[in-house]
């Protein structure tokens, strides 16, 4: 069948193309090394990228996806910021005759569907990322551990998945508690501000999850603001695996972080030339993620962003 017939909309055979990448904001590095991997794969092709930066707004995010619309790109790479309402941008991409393909996040699978509104989501497995980091969390703390939980932007699809694979591990180790979880929206300094005030009314907490690096360096300095000693009195997991992040693994402050890797560039152009070519594409296309802790910190964080 050709992609016209699962109800995408085609993309002509070209020898070069015009593609649009709607970036969510540009406050982190994962973000930055997602942007850079994404120009970098573009100027090698030779293709012409549109890139918007919605400065962390899901208004602004649906209306740079409309201006995609009208310059006309062969395809539209969306980070969808949030679940829910950047669904329309889907949608409205798709009724203009442009395919998409979500990078990093998706839209609410529940209304808009892989292979009939979108092409295909590229990213990692965020469910398994937040059990992989509660089983760090029960082995290293013999499991018993009252936990702050620090959440990523409200109504993302990482927010929500990381939660949902940390607590299904938690509720299976009757030590293990929650007592508390809050959003930092992925952001550093939040991340500092959310955790000095959990600490205050949780004095008793003994571990820290972070749904990313950022706000688990934030949370490190809240902690020893409070006279407490990150890796000891407090245990720290994260996600992302960045190089602040592994030097914090050297210094012994945070414990571990998953890795979910920003260097979208390659498989992403890859998706859309074989789309271009007709080929059937899968509905998820999810990449494969390390886990760092003490063991490989100093050894990978040449590698990191
Ligand atoms: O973990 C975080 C970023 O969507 C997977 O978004 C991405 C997440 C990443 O801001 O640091």
């Amino acid at each position: 069948a050709s992609a016209g017939a699962q109800g995408l909309p085609a993309m002509k055979q070209k020898e070069t193309y015009k593609v649009g990448f709607a970036q969510t904001e540009s406050n982190n590095p994962w973000r930055i090394a997602q942007t850079e991997s994404m120009k970098a794969e573009a100027a090698k092709r030779g293709w012409q990228l549109v890139y918007t930066d919605a400065a962390g707004s899901a208004a602004k995010q649906v209306a740079d996806v409309d201006s995609m619309i009208a310059q006309g790109v062969d395809l539209i790479f969306l980070a969808p910021r949030e679940e829910k309402p950047l669904v329309p941008a889907v949608m409205k991409a798709k009724r203009a005759g442009i395919p998409v393909i979500l990078l990093d996040r998706t839209v609410d699978e529940s209304v808009a569907k892989a292979g009939r509104d979108y092409v295909t989501f590229i990213g990692s497995d965020f469910v398994e990322e937040g059990r992989r980091a509660a089983q760090w969390l029960v082995k290293a703390t013999n499991g018993n551990a009252r936990i702050i939980q620090l959440e990523g932007t409200a109504g993302s699809s990482p927010a929500n998945d990381r939660r949902k694979g940390f607590e299904e591990v938690i509720a299976k180790n009757p030590g293990m508690k929650i007592v508390a979880s809050q959003s930092g929206d992925f952001v550093r300094d939040k991340g500092r501000q959310v955790t000095e005030t959990l600490l205050q009314a949780h004095p008793d907490a003994t571990a820290i999850y972070a749904h990313n690096d950022e706000m688990v360096i934030g949370a490190i300095a809240a902690v020893e603001a409070a006279g407490r000693t990150p890796g000891k009195d407090i245990r720290l997991v994260s996600i992302d695996g960045t190089r602040d992040a592994l030097q914090a693994i050297i210094d012994g402050k945070l414990g571990a972080t998953v890795e979910c890797s920003p260097r979208f560039g390659p498989k992403a152009f890859d998706t859309a030339l074989r789309y271009a070519k007709g080929e059937k594409i899968e509905p998820k296309i999810i990449n494969e993620d390390q886990f760092f802790d003490a063991s490989n910190a100093a050894a990978k964080i040449g590698e990191a962003f």
